[in-house]
C-alpha cells in the first residue's frame, strides 16, 4: 500500500510538475504614450529618474531598433494586429488617420483568447474613433477580444472619460489620478487570473499631454511635469513587477514596456498653443524629431523585454524589431499561430527574445508609413526617405504638420539616403556615393506599395470588407455616426 501510495505520489508531481511546464507564459505590455526614445534612464535620460525600468534592462534585454508608428492610433492599430495599419480594414473602407479598426480584424487578444488567455485592457484604446464621446461602442475593447477593459476611448487632449467594461463610471476624470488607476487595476487583474495564462496590455494614458501625476510625485522631478509623469510610470511598472514576484509568476511572464511613438515636441510647435507648457514633450536625444513624423525620432521607441531565465540579461538588440511582431510572437510562446488568412507583416521574432539573430534579421525591410502615405524604407542600416512635397494635398490636416519643426517637414526633392549607423541623427543624404543602394531601396518601396498601398493606390493585400469601394485615402477628421447610435 505504502509503495503504491509513494508510485501514485511520485506521478502526481510528475504530472504537476509537466502542467506548470506548458502552462502558456503570461504577457504583460506597458505600452506608454508619446515617450521619446531618450525619456528613460537606461536609454539616456540626464534627468529623469527611471530606477525599477533601468533594473528591468539590466535583468533583461533593450531594443534599441524598436518601431512603434508616427502617432497613437496607428500606433495601436499595429500593436493589436501585427500589420501596418494602411493596410488594415476600417468600418466603410476608408484610411483614416486614427484607424477604426474593423470588428472582422483579428487583434492580438483574440488570437491569445484562443489558447484560453484572460485579457485586460487597462488605459487608453483609441481603435473605435479618436474621441471622447463620438465613438462606436461595438468596437470597443471588449468586442475586440478583451475580457476586462478599464480607460478611456481615446486621448485626453481636454478631458478624460473613464469606462470599465462598456459602463461609463466617470466623466471628466482628475486626470493626476490615472496612472495609479489603471495600475491598480492591473494588479487587480493579475491577481484574479494568477492561475491563468494572462494578457494584461496597458496603454497607460500618460504621458500624453495633459499631463498630470500625483501627488507623491508631482513637482519632483528635474525634469518637470513630465519628469514627474515618466517617473511615476516608471513606479507604477515597479509594483507590477512587485506583484508578479509576490505570486510566483516571474518564470512564465514576458514583460514588455514600449512606448506608442516618439516624444511630442511641443516645443517646437513655434507656435502659441493656447494652454500646454512648452516643457510638456519627452526627448528622442540624437535622434531627429518626434511624434507625427517618419524620422527616427518619431518611431523609434525606447523598449525594454524582462523574463529572467528566458531573456538573457543585460543585454541589447539592436536589429530592427516592432510592434507588429508581438502578435506572431506571442502567438507563438502561448502554442498557436498567427491568423494564416490575410498578410500579417509582423515576424515571429522569439530568436531575438533569446539573444540570438540571423541573416533574415539583417535583410529585414521596415516600411515608414505616415498616416496613407509611404515615407520611407529601411534595410540594415540603410534608410532611403522617399521625394514628396512639403505639404502633400492628401495629407488632409496634416499636409501643415504643426507638430514638429519647421526643419523637419520640407519638401525632398531626390530620394534621401542615410546611413543610420554612421549618422543616427539622419542629418545628410549619401544617396550620391551609394547609386545601387538607393536603387535596391527604391524597388523595396515599390513593392511595399503593391502589396500595402500608398495615398494614391490600393495595394494588392490592403484590407477591406465592407461593401463601399476601396478607398486608401480620407485623411481628414469628418463627423461620424456609430452603427449602434443609429439603430436606436
Ligand atoms: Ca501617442
Amino acid at each position: 500500500m505504502i509503495r503504491f501510495l509513494s508510485l501514485l505520489f511520485a506521478v502526481l508531481s510528475l504530472s504537476f510538475a509537466s502542467a506548470a511546464k506548458e502552462k502558456a507564459p503570461n504577457f504583460v505590455v506597458i505600452f506608454v504614450d508619446d515617450m521619446g526614445y531618450a525619456d528613460l534612464g537606461c536609454f539616456g535620460s540626464p534627468n529623469i529618474r527611471t530606477p525599477r525600468l533601468d533594473a528591468l534592462a539590466q535583468e533583461g534585454m533593450r531594443f534599441t531598433h524598436f518601431y512603434a508608428q508616427h502617432i497613437c492610433g496607428p500606433s495601436r492599430t499595429a500593436l493589436m494586429t501585427g500589420c501596418h495599419p494602411l493596410r488594415v480594414a476600417e468600418w466603410g473602407n476608408v484610411k483614416e488617420i486614427h484607424p477604426v479598426v474593423h470588428s472582422e480584424e483579428i487583434t492580438i487578444a483574440e488570437v491569445l483568447k484562443t489558447k484560453g488567455y484572460a485579457t485586460g485592457c487597462f488605459g487608453k484604446w483609441d481603435l473605435a474613433r479618436h474621441s471622447q464621446k463620438d465613438f462606436e461602442p461595438t468596437l470597443m475593447p471588449n468586442y475586440q477580444g478583451f475580457d476586462y477593459f478599464f480607460g478611456t476611448p481615446s486621448s485626453n487632449d481636454r478631458y478624460v472619460d473613464l469606462y470599465r467594461n462598456e459602463k461609463l463610471i466617470e466623466e471628466n476624470a482628475d486626470m493626476s489620478t490615472l496612472t495609479k488607476r489603471h495600475t491598480d487595476e492591473v494588479l487587480g487583474f493579475i491577481e484574479a487570473h494568477q492561475e491563468e495564462p494572462f494578457f494584461a496590455y496597458v496603454p497607460y494614458s500618460m504621458v500624453h499631454t495633459r499631463l498630470e501625476a500625483s501627488a507623491e510625485f508631482k513637482g519632483k522631478s528635474p525634469r518637470g511635469l513630465y519628469g514627474d509623469a515618466v517617473e511615476e510610470i516608471d513606479y507604477s511598472c515597479g509594483l507590477i513587477i512587485d506583484k508578479l514576484k509576490e505570486l510566483g509568476l516571474v518564470e512564465n511572464t514576458y514583460f514588455l514596456f514600449t512606448s506608442d511613438n516618439g516624444p511630442w515636441l511641443i516645443k517646437n510647435k513655434n507656435r502659441a498653443d493656447g494652454h500646454l507648457p512648452t516643457d510638456h514633450g519627452g526627448s528622442a536625444g540624437e535622434l531627429r524629431s518626434g511624434k507625427v513624423s517618419t524620422w527616427e525620432g518619431g518611431v523609434r521607441v525606447p523598449t525594454i523585454l524582462w523574463a529572467p531565465d528566458r531573456v538573457p540579461a543585460g543585454t541589447e538588440c539592436d536589429k530592427v524589431a516592432a510592434t507588429i511582431d508581438l502578435l506572431p510572437t506571442f502567438a507563438k510562446l502561448a502554442g498557436t499561430e498567427a491568423p494564416t488568412d490575410r498578410v500579417i507583416d509582423g515576424v515571429d521574432i522569439r530568436h531575438l527574445f533569446a539573444g540570438d539573430s540571423t541573416e533574415a534579421d539583417d535583410a529585414r525591410v521596415f516600411r515608414y508609413y505616415f498616416i496613407n502615405t509611404l515615407q520611407a524604407v529601411r534595410q540594415g542600416k540603410w534608410k532611403l526617405h522617399l521625394p514628396r512635397p512639403a505639404n502633400p494635398p492628401w495629407l488632409g490636416n496634416f499636409s501643415k504638420n504643426n507638430h514638429i519643426a519647421p526643419a523637419d517637414w520640407i519638401a525632398i526633392e531626390e530620394p534621401f539616403l542615410v546611413d543610420l549607423e554612421a549618422d543616427p541623427g539622419e542629418i545628410s543624404s549619401v544617396a550620391a556615393a551609394h547609386p545601387e543602394v538607393v536603387e535596391r531601396l527604391l524597388k523595396l518601396a515599390e513593392e511595399a506599395r503593391e502589396d500595402i498601398g500608398d495615398y494614391d493606390r490600393v495595394g494588392e493585400n490592403m484590407r477591406f470588407f465592407d461593401p463601399q469601394e476601396a478607398r486608401p485615402t480620407k485623411p481628414v477628421f469628418t463627423k461620424f455616426v456609430s452603427k449602434a447610435k443609429k439603430k436606436k
